[in-house]
């Protein structure tokens, strides 16, 4: 492990560092806990180069959103922990550059909250979906233009099939034959998986500012409150549709095991779990949604858990070079669990999709 005392050095925090634990639960960034002899914690990130080839405008879009952020929350009861705080280097920066250009930045750690890898429990369900509409609502007036677009196409269904197809023509490391039935499924529904990207590019649905990538895993959740109080991996906030969001939220709130489970007997989509999201998420984003957003709402959870299905695959084809991983199926893994997911949300469609119609 690099030496990460220097880093931590340069950013301007006060007193003596007492411990450095690494924490592997992101797939991009590599990220550290540092605790100081005085108990304060700090999240301390590199940022990944091959992923944002820009990590400065990244670091410039974060200091934008949680400056807006923090002033909406300042009045409100442990405004500390609503919003993620970038710790300033001490050159005055939002980040610091190691000696080999990386950027590494730093957050104040938000404590006494709990991490979900997946939901069993409808009411933490509910307050999932309310801290993404909430969260939403907080950048609903802020102009999505004002931010740089730092991963081109991130969550645009055409280019993501376009990679697969390219990493299917290249075969790189041979997997291709071990893959068919996924890849023909995939295929078989690229047509219907262009709904989002559709809608964004005729301008059906509106630009606005979107998380790109609220996971559960990326929601806090206070330990006593059970509010889902903080949004956290800011990098891809960008442009977009807000469906990206509810999309994501649907497919990582309602699978019943984490997304690399191998036992696909237990991957299901639990439809009590995806109607309390999306009664929480009403509530807080009701006021700015338009009826056409409102519609896709279900159909967002389906494309978004699809265009992971195809990242995934197209990664395992190409060797595992985009996502960290810990065994050599571990891509794979992901993928089936993606296509069980999408698989077990057309079985319950009817359940769960009617109610965009409230
Ligand atoms: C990645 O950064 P992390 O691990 O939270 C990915 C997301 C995926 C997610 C799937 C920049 O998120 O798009 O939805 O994995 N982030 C990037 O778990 O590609
Ligand atoms: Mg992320």
């Amino acid at each position: 492990m690099q030496d990460i005392h220097p880093i931590i050095n340069s950013f301007a925090i006060e007193g003596e560092l007492f411990s450095v634990q690494a924490n592997k639960s992101g797939h991009i960034n590599s990220t550290y806990i540092a605790t100081f002899s005085d108990g304060r914690k700090y999240t301390i990130q590199r940022v990944n180069r091959a992923v944002f080839p820009r990590p400065k405008a990244v670091m410039q879009n974060i200091h934008l959103i949680t400056n807006h952020i923090q002033q909406k929350v300042d009045h409100l009861p442990d405004a500390t922990k609503r919003c993620l705080s970038l710790v300033p280097s001490k050159t005055g920066e939002h980040f610091t550059l190691d000696e080999d250009g990386e950027l590494w930045r730093a957050y104040c750690y938000i404590d006494e909250v709990d991490v979900f890898p997946f939901l069993d429990d409808a009411q933490l369900a509910y307050r999932f979906g309310e801290a993404v509409g909430t969260f939403q609502a907080y950048l609903a007036d802020f102009p999505a233009e004002q931010l740089s677009t730092t991963i081109e196409k991130f969550h645009h269904m055409g280019h993501r099939y376009a990679q697969l197809r390219e990493a299917m023509l290249n075969n790189r490391v041979n997997r291709l034959n071990a893959v068919e039935a996924e890849v023909s499924y995939l295929l078989g529904e690229e047509k219907r998986g262009m709904a989002l990207t559709n809608a964004l590019e005729s301008g059906e649905v509106p630009l606005r500012v979107t998380h790109n990538d609220t996971k559960i895993s990326n929601i806090l959740f206070d330990k006593k409150t059970k509010e889902g109080i903080c949004m956290i991996d800011l990098d891809t906030v960008m442009g977009g549709t807000i469906l990206f969001d509810t999309g994501d939220m649907l497919r990582t709130g309602s699978i019943t095991a984490s997304e690399d489970e191998q036992d696909l007997g237990k991957v299901h989509c639990d439809a009590a779990l995806f109607t309390a999201m999306l009664e929480g998420y009403r509530a807080k984003a009701g006021s700015f949604l338009t009826q056409t957003e409102t519609l896709l709402l279900a159909e967002s959870g389906r494309a978004t858990t699809q265009i992971m299905a195809v990242r995934f695959l197209t990664d395992y084809l190409n060797g595992d070079v985009y996502y960290h991983t810990e065994h050599p199926t571990h891509n794979l893994d992901r993928a089936r669990t993606q296509i069980a997911l999408m698989q077990d949300l057309d079985r319950k469609w009817d359940e769960i999709a009617h109610q965009e119609h409230l």
